[in-house]
C-alpha cells in the first residue's frame, strides 16, 4: 500500500481531505513536542482557522523533543496524518493539512533557532509534558542542578525546551523579528507564567547569555496561559489498520480522539496571530478558574482511576468506569473533595460539567489505557491532588478519597503488579527516587512517612503534615489488607 504523502494526497476521497490545500501553506507556527496531543488539539484549531479565514500564512514546523520517532514517521508523510473523530459508527476520518515540517530538535537545532527568529513567525506552541519544564513539581522553581538545564545555560547545543527557546530569542532579538507570542499548552497550572519564570530563572544561571536579553523578552515576547482539554489516547496498531484501510494509503501517524475540545487561552497574546477565537478558542482575562477546575476534577479524576484501576486489574479507563465502585469513587471524589477547593467559571453547571467528564472517559472507542494516565504521577499529581489535598486540610477536612490516590499512586510505581499479580512498570522520573527512600520499610507509618520525604513533589507543608501522614498510613494499610474494590466500598460506609 502507498503512503500517505503530498504525492498521494490527491488520491484520497473528498471527504478525507483536508478544507485546507495543504501546499498553500506557509510558515507561521513552530511547535515543540509533537505528540497526539498536539496533533489532536491545537493541530485542528489552526487548520480550521486557516479554512475560515482564508489565511494561509499559518503552517506549522513541529519538533519532537525527546526522539525522532515521531518527527521520522510524519517527516515521511511530508507532515500529513489523519484525524479520526470517534463518534461511534459514524467516525470522521480526514487529514490535517496544518503540519508542515516535522523535525527531531536535538538534531537539527540550527534549523529550529533560525525558525524561531523568522519574522514570519509569529506563534510558538509547547505541549513537552509536565517534566519538560525541568522544575520541581511542588515549587515550580527550575530544578537548577538539572545537567541539560545546565549545559544548555553553558552553551551547548540546546537539549531542552528552555535552551532552545533562549537560543532562539537570542536570534530573533537580533534580528529584529517583532514580537512573538508562546504560548503553553500542558497540562500545568499558569502554564504560561510558570515558563516565563522558568525562562528568567534559566537566564540567572552562570552562563552566556546575550546582554539585555531579559528586557527584551519582557517587552516583546508574551507568554499566555492556557487551558487545553481534549482525550487523545497513544495510537495503536489497530487503529493504524483501520485507519490505513479506510483511506486507501498507509497512515503511519493516525491521531484518535473524542468529538469534544476546549481551548481557553488568556488574551495575553502578541500581534499577528492567526483568529483562534473565529474556531472556537475562547479568550479570556484569567484562565485560573478553567485551569483548576480541569486540573482537579478531570486530571485528578483521571490519575485516580488510572491507578486505582491499574491496581485493580483494569487495562483501560472506561473499563474501570464500569465497575460501580469506581464509578462511585470518582463522582464522591469530584464531589465531595475537589469541587469545595475550586473557585468556579462564572455561569459553570458544575454537575453538568462533571457528568460530561465521566462521560467522556466512558467513552470504549478511545481505549485510553490506565497505565498511559498512570505514567509521570509524581510530575501530575501536584497539580491534581495535592492542591485538593492541602486545601482541604486547611478547611479542616480529611480528604480520604484523594489520599487514597496517593496510596494507590504509591502501591502502583513500588510493587509493580496488580491485585492478581499481573505486573506492569509504571514510568516516573521520580520512580526511582521514592523507591530508594522507601527502601526495606514494611509498616504503613513508616511508608507513608518516608513518602512525605519526598520534598519534590510534597513541598515542606505537605511533606510535615501530622494529618496528612496519619491518613496516609491508613490508605496504606487498607489498601495493602484488602481488594481495591473492598476498599472503595469501605470508604462509601464511612
Ligand atoms: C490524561 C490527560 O494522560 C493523562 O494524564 O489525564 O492527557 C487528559 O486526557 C487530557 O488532559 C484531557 O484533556
Amino acid at each position: 500500500m502507498a503512503t500517505l504523502s503530498l504525492s498521494t494526497y490527491d488520491t484520497l476521497a473528498s471527504e478525507h481531505r483536508s478544507p485546507v490545500d495543504p501546499r498553500e501553506l506557509t510558515l507561521g507556527v513552530v511547535h515543540l513536542g509533537v505528540g497526539g496531543f498536539n496533533r489532536g488539539h491545537q493541530l485542528s484549531y489552526l487548520e480550521r482557522a486557516a479554512a475560515a479565514s482564508g489565511d494561509r500564512h499559518f503552517g506549522v514546523s513541529a519538533y519532537s523533543e525527546r526522539s525522532a520517532d515521531a518527527s521520522d514517521v510524519l517527516a515521511a508523510q511530508d507532515g500529513l496524518y489523519s484525524l479520526r473523530v470517534a463518534t461511534g459508527e459514524h467516525s470522521s476520518i480526514t487529514v490535517i493539512a496544518s503540519l508542515r515540517e516535522a523535525h527531531f530538535a536535538q538534531r537539527e537545532n540550527d534549523l529550529l533557532i533560525e525558525q524561531l527568529s523568522d519574522p514570519a513567525v509569529r506563534l510558538v506552541t509547547l505541549t513537552v509534558t509536565e517534566k519538560g519544564y525541568h522544575h520541581d513539581p511542588a515549587t515550580r522553581r527550575l530544578r537548577r542542578d538539572d545537567k541539560d538545564v545546565l549545559a544548555d545555560a553553558g552553551g551547548a547545543p540546546p537539549a531542552t525546551v528552555l535552551g532552545q527557546l533562549v537560543r532562539g530569542l537570542e536570534a530573533r532579538r537580533r534580528r529584529d523579528a517583532g514580537p512573538i507570542t508562546i504560548a503553553s499548552c500542558d497540562n500545568l497550572p499558569s502554564n504560561g507564567a510558570v515558563l516565563a519564570g522558568l525562562i528568567s530563572e534559566f537566564l540567572e544561571l552562570p552562563g552566556r547569555f546575550d546582554a539585555g536579553l531579559a528586557d527584551y523578552i519582557d517587552t516583546q515576547v508574551f507568554f499566555p496561559c492556557s487551558m487545553v482539554d481534549r482525550i487523545v489516547p497513544a495510537a495503536t496498531d489497530q487503529h493504524r489498520r483501520l485507519v490505513s484501510e479506510v483511506l486507501g494509503v498507509e497512515d503511519r501517524a493516525p491521531v484518535l480522539t473524542e468529538p469534544f475540545t476546549q481551548w481557553v487561552l488568556e488574551r495575553r497574546l502578541g500581534p499577528g496571530l492567526p483568529d483562534l477565537a473565529g474556531v472556537g478558542v475562547e479568550l479570556v482575562g484569567d484562565v485560573a478558574p478553567y485551569e483548576t477546575l480541569k486540573l482537579r476534577a478531570l486530571n485528578g479524576t483521571h490519575s485516580a482511576i488510572a491507578y486505582l484501576g491499574l491496581l485493580a486489574g483494569y487495562e483501560e479507563i472506561a473499563a474501570a468506569l464500569q465497575s460501580e465502585a469506581i464509578a462511585r469513587f470518582s463522582r464522591a471524589f469530584i464531589d465531595e473533595e475537589v469541587e469545595p477547593t475550586l473557585a468556579l467559571p462564572v455561569g459553570l453547571d458544575f454537575a453538568r460539567y462533571r457528568d460530561e467528564v465521566l462521560e467522556r472517559f466512558a467513552n470504549p472507542l478511545l481505549g485510553y489505557r490506565t497505565l498511559q494516565v498512570a505514567g509521570d504521577g509524581s510530575q501530575k499529581l501536584p497539580q491534581r491532588v495535592l492542591g485538593t489535598v492541602a486545601e482541604r486540610l486547611a478547611a479542616g477536612v480529611l480528604p480520604r478519597r484523594s489520599v487514597l490516590v496517593l496510596a494507590a499512586y504509591l502501591q502502583a510505581i513500588t510493587e509493580g503488579h496488580d491485585e492478581n499479580n499481573r505486573p506492569f512498570s509504571v514510568s516516573d522520573p521520580l520512580a526511582g527516587t521514592i523507591r530508594e527512600r522507601l527502601g526495606g520499610t514494611s509498616t504503613p507509618s513508616e511508608r507513608a512517612e518516608r513518602f512525605l520525604s519526598v520534598r519534590e513533589l510534597f513541598g515542606d507543608e505537605l511533606g510535615g503534615d501530622e494529618r496528612l501522614r496519619g491518613l496516609l498510613a491508613e490508605s496504606i494499610a487498607s489498601l495493602q489488607s484488602a481488594p481495591v474494590l473492598a476498599v472503595l466500598a469501605q470508604l462509601d460506609r464511612q
